[in-house]
């Protein structure tokens, strides 16, 4: 249907329009966006000092629900849709699932997420409330929960969301091509958290495409920080019981494992963890120095940088880019923990001016 309040306004049209010759869609896939995509990649002053290169952030948390996920969710709802889903399933330390809600109830079909109970945050919660999402608690963790879900959609009618559709990593690959588009170049070195383990895979993906097309001349080296207490990738065996403050990375078994190895091997790069405290010190600092507010999952790929610079195997004067997966809004709890005690006055300017050190 035409819309009468259309007036072609110059908006971003969402992932699958800005880049539709790169993704499996045709004219009979039913666009189901919120626009997600067209973030912003924020050039870092102080992070760059601090660290000797040219330092850019990808800003995830801008995405419609908060994180790089709408990406991939654009794509697999639309593709579920497509198919004539009516419902669609997911397990999710929290961003996937708020993610899926939203899609999934603009598309008209029925979300139903599975998450590890107790364990996300309160922020994403809401979101997969609020979007009407059927959510069931599961006592177990994130790699439970996805063992439930695929044995779901194997044995009944509702569609599987997670990065192992491959529609998402088809979604979640036009973050790298935005990071190209706008730098005429792949940056030297690409750093991000890793959980599940799509997003590297899918930014890899990504590169890699517009190389081949000759978009870019080069290909960036692949930089993917896990959480110390739950590194599967890093220490080559499967964490049975894995444990971060960082919940969005909490995974002990990544659906992607074998991807983001080949995207560490193929581009020269690494894949290395970070403790908790690296973590949170990480969040406060991009947060209070560059005004970016960030989860702490989201951190994992400074707190990487950060320690590489104090390894002494950081290189200089490169373009790195790192993506801030989702928005610090969601957890909100890392910083209230920190802040001490409120200041409260009363209606007295002299008051306010002395508690202010004004004069
Ligand atoms: C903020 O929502 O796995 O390595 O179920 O929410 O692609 O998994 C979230 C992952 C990084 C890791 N940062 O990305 C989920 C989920 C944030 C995240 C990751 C997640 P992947």
């Amino acid at each position: 249907m035409a819309l009468f309040g259309n007036k072609g306004v110059h908006q971003w049209r969402g992932v699958i329009d800005e880049y539709r010759k790169w993704l499996p869609v045709s004219d009979a896939t039913p666009v189901i966006s919120l626009r997600e995509g067209g973030t912003p990649l924020v050039h870092a002053l102080y992070l760059s000092k601090l660290l000797g290169n040219e330092i850019w952030l990808k800003v995830e948390g801008t995405n419609p629900t908060g994180s790089f996920k709408d990406r991939g969710m654009t794509m697999a709802i639309s593709k579920a849709a497509e198919s004539g889903a009516k419902a669609v399933i997911c397990a999710s330390t929290g961003n996937t699932s708020a993610s899926a809600a939203a899609y999934a109830t603009k598309a008209g079909m029925k979300p139903v997420v599975l998450v590890p109970e107790g364990k996300i945050a309160m922020g994403k919660l809401a979101q997969a409330i609020a979007h009407g999402a059927t959510l069931l608690q599961v006592k177990g963790n994130f790699d439970d929960c996805l063992t439930l879900a695929r044995q779901l959609s194997d044995n009944y009618p509702v569609a599987l969301v997670n990065s192992v559709n491959p529609y998402r990593i088809e979604g979640q690959k036009t973050a790298a091509f935005e990071v190209v588009d706008m730098l005429h170049e792949a940056p030297d070195i690409h750093v991000m958290p890793v959980g599940n383990a799509g997003n590297i895979t899918a930014y890899w993906q990504g590169y890699q495409e517009y190389y081949k097309a000759k978009i870019s001349k080069q290909l960036p080296m692949m930089w993917g920080f896990q959480a110390a207490g739950a590194a599967p990738i890093v220490k080559r065996k499967i964490i049975k019981n894995p444990e971060t403050i960082a919940t969005a990375i909490r995974i002990g078994n990544p659906a992607s494992w074998d991807q983001a190895v080949i995207a560490q091997v193929a581009s020269k790069g690494l894949i290395d963890s970070v403790t908790d405290k690296e973590i949170l010190s990480a969040y406060r600092l991009v947060a209070a120095k560059e005004g970016i507010f960030v989860e702490p999952s989201s951190a994992a790929g400074l707190a990487g940088l950060i320690k590489k610079k104090a390894q002494r195997k950081l290189p200089k004067d490169k373009v790195i880019v790192i993506t801030v997966t989702g928005n610090g809004l969601k957890d909100v709890q890392w910083v209230l923990n920190g802040a001490g005690k409120p200041i409260v006055i009363p209606v007295d300017l002299k008051r306010a001016a002395k508690v202010i050190g004004l004069k």
